[in-house]
């Protein structure tokens, strides 16, 4: 109860000097502000873009459905600016999957949709700093049915590539290789990581400039495996923790005390809950060979109900911090910096009004 008051007591805080609609004592990340996301049988996890090139990490909302939108908000460090700034018109169409990367490797995020199924086209759209140029097909083969597509530069050229996980039994682990203008024909770069229902996710754990494979099984063996990239494939899986996102907590990578190597986040998750009940952040930080599980939770509240967590670094100094987007018809943005031993909740909202109804927030972990 300490946690809730302190968050309802930052509220308070906030409506002093936040312009924009009248505060609601229920404003906070805590607050579901749409249907719960479903259990891991689907979903995809994007890390967040720095969409102009400024080195503070931005949001971006995908409308996708027959529209195909994408709106930007830039990080100035201490909140996300703009509404309804359009960076696209015609990306993203119906469910497809939106990631950002940088693609070409300019220093200005781009986004990748994956249209997986029976048609499994890959299309980017680069980021000219004001916004998403033409759309183009940069693969017609990549993450076909319901394989989980991610974004990471495994051969660390500079250029993010994209990675596919087909889970189940035949769980394969393919790379197509960005040139910079295209992606190079899919390769398997792992026979079997990432089984059953695990949640995949990628990140440079080990901090040699290349990012690895991550598998969290969850449930009650709440296990974490990792492949690390050698360059041209992912070597031998090892188990970095035996304990981690336990049950449905949701599962994501971020360097958040800045020391280079990529941590495991885990955001507590259950839908049934009140949001008095909390729901706790914990990090487990790489040692670059182990994921080393925090005995204390980096913050009490976060992200509860059906609000979408994310992870970046969004002031710009180097250790990655955490987003809670509401959805829905608040559609607030909420930030929590990381001081690199916890996460400190900001005072004020970071936009009032961003990512509305169910389109789809990156960085979000929306499983
Ligand atoms: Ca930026
Ligand atoms: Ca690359
Ligand atoms: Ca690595
Ligand atoms: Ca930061």
């Amino acid at each position: 109860m300490q946690v809730l008051t302190a968050v309802v007591a930052l509220g308070a805080m906030a409506a002093a000097h936040v312009v924009g609609p009248a505060p609601d004592p229920a404003d906070r990340p805590g607050v579901p502000a749409d249907r719960p996301l479903s259990a891991a049988v689907d979903g995809f996890a994007g890390r967040a873009g720095d969409f102009d090139g400024d080195r503070r990490d931005d949001v971006a909302a995908f409308t996708r459905g027959e529209g195909g939108d994408v709106y930007v908000a830039r990080s100035t460090g201490a909140r996300f600016d703009g509404i309804g700034d359009l960076w696209s018109d015609t990306f993203a169409f119906w469910s497809q999957a939106p990631l950002a990367g940088d693609f070409d490797g300019d220093g200005r995020s781009d986004v990748a949709a994956f249209a997986r199924g029976g048609k499994p086209t890959v299309t980017v759209a680069l980021s000219t700093g004001r916004s998403f140029g033409r759309s183009r097909v940069w693969t017609t083969s990549f993450a076909p049915n319901v394989e989980i597509p991610a974004v990471g530069d495994v051969n660390g050229d500079g250029r993010d590539d994209i990675v596919a996980f087909r889970r189940g039994s035949d769980a394969v682990v393919s790379v197509a290789l960005s040139t910079g203008r295209s992606f190079r024909p899919s390769t398997p770069w792992h026979g079997h990581f990432a089984t059953g229902p695990s949640v995949p996710a990628v990140g440079d754990v080990n901090g040699d400039g290349r990012d690895d494979v991550v598998a969290f099984t969850r449930g009650e063996s709440a296990a974490v495996a990792v492949a690390l990239s050698t360059g041209r494939t992912f070597g031998r899986a090892a188990w970095w923790s035996g304990w981690f996102a336990e049950d449905r907590a949701l599962p994501g990578l971020g360097d958040v005390n800045g020391d280079g190597r990529a941590d495991a986040v885990a955001f507590a998750r259950d839908p049934e809950a009140s949001p008095e009940q909390g729901a706790e952040v914990t990090v487990a930080l790489s040692t670059g060979r182990t994921f080393r599980r925090m005995p204390a939770p980096w913050l009490g509240s976060w992200a509860t109900g059906g609000a979408v967590p994310g992870i970046g670094d969004f002031n710009g100094d180097g250790r990655d911090d955490v987003a809670a987007f509401t959805r829905g018809g608040r559609a607030d943005i909420y930030v929590a910096l990381s001081t690199g031993r916890g996460f400190r909740q900001t005072p004020a909202r970071w936009h009032e009004y961003f990512a509305a109804a169910t389109e789809i927030p990156q960085p979000g972990i929306l499983w």
